[in-house]
């Protein structure tokens, strides 16, 4: 296990789990703990890209918090220029999340609040045990959310539904999370990290290029007209035939044996 005094690290096999822990303020989200977060992705990519990694799990440390929001404590007296830089180490956060050549799995444990639902939802997918709360209550301190929750909440759940969340502020549970489509799946209450390392290691066995450009295009694609994501798609399809991989995925399918993938 490797860290800092509010991130904690350990790799399970071939898959990396990251705990923000913070259990005195529900693991809210300071400015070391989102820089802390960016280092350990800047690091994570370069473990990715050495095939050392092939998933990454992200969780809130014990059973009561994901991840209650930004820390309200040292947002108070921020600048608008200090909570400009705030929100973009944030989405930078965010976009490495996104820009990572793995699948990144949110273990979502209780609450999941504002930064925390908007760190969850800049994930792949979600997990969510049953005592999981959503929610952007950011309007109730008079801000809004500043770390997506205004763009890939609506992205994810649709236009109304992220109009919903963002001005009533209400929080949701876990089945609703799932019936919106905000978390893939409830599990029981203590079963999300175990539910989503279960995942992590079977996409972890697949051929992690295929893995990779899947995740790519599905993410590169989201954002454009269906013709030009379709084309996306043909040109990745295409050029995984040029690789190691696919020619020992068809070739164990053929010979009726388990594939032995390297990631080339
Ligand atoms: N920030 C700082 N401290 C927090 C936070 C938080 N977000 N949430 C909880 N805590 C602290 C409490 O102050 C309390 O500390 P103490 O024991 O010292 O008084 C401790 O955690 C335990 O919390 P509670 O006693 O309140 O526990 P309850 O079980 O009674 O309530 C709740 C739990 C409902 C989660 C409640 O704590 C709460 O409402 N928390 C605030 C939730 C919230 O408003 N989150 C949104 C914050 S704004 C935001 O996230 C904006 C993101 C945009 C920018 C992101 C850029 C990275």
């Amino acid at each position: 296990m490797t860290g800092t005094d509010t991130l904690l690290v350990s790799d399970d096999g071939r898959v990396r789990v990251v705990t923000i822990s913070r259990p005195k303020a529900l693991n809210a989200l300071n400015p070391e703990v989102i820089a802390g977060l960016a280092q350990v992705l800047d690091d994570t990519a370069a473990a990715a890209r050495a095939g050392e990694v092939r998933a990454l799990v992200l969780t809130g440390a014990g059973e009561k918090s994901f991840v209650a929001g930004a820390d309200i404590a040292a947002m108070a007296d921020m600048s608008v220029g200090t909570a400009r830089e705030f929100a973009r180490a944030g989405h930078g956060v965010g976009e490495a999340l996104a820009g990572l050549p793995i699948p990144t799995i949110a273990a979502v444990n209780g609450f999941a609040l504002g930064g925390g639902c908007e760190l969850a939802l800049a994930c792949d997918f979600i997990y969510a045990a049953e005592n999981a709360k959503f929610g952007q209550p950011e309007v109730k301190l008079g801000v809004i959310p500043g770390f997506g929750g205004t763009q890939r909440l609506a992205r994810r759940v649709g236009l109304a539904r992220a109009l919903e969340l963002c001005l009533t502020g209400d929080t949701i549970d876990a089945a609703e999370a799932a019936r919106i489509g905000l978390a893939n799946r409830v599990v029981p209450a203590g079963e999300a990290l175990s539910v989503a390392l279960a995942a992590a290691k079977k996409i972890a066995d697949w051929g992690p290029v295929a893995v990779a450009e899947a995740k790519r295009v599905l993410h590169a694609g989201a954002g454009l007209p269906l013709a030009q994501a379709n084309a996306l798609e043909i040109e990745a399809f295409a050029g995984l035939f040029d690789t190691a991989d696919q020619k020992e995925g068809m070739a164990a399918f053929l010979g009726k044996r388990r594939a032995e993938f390297k990631g080339a």
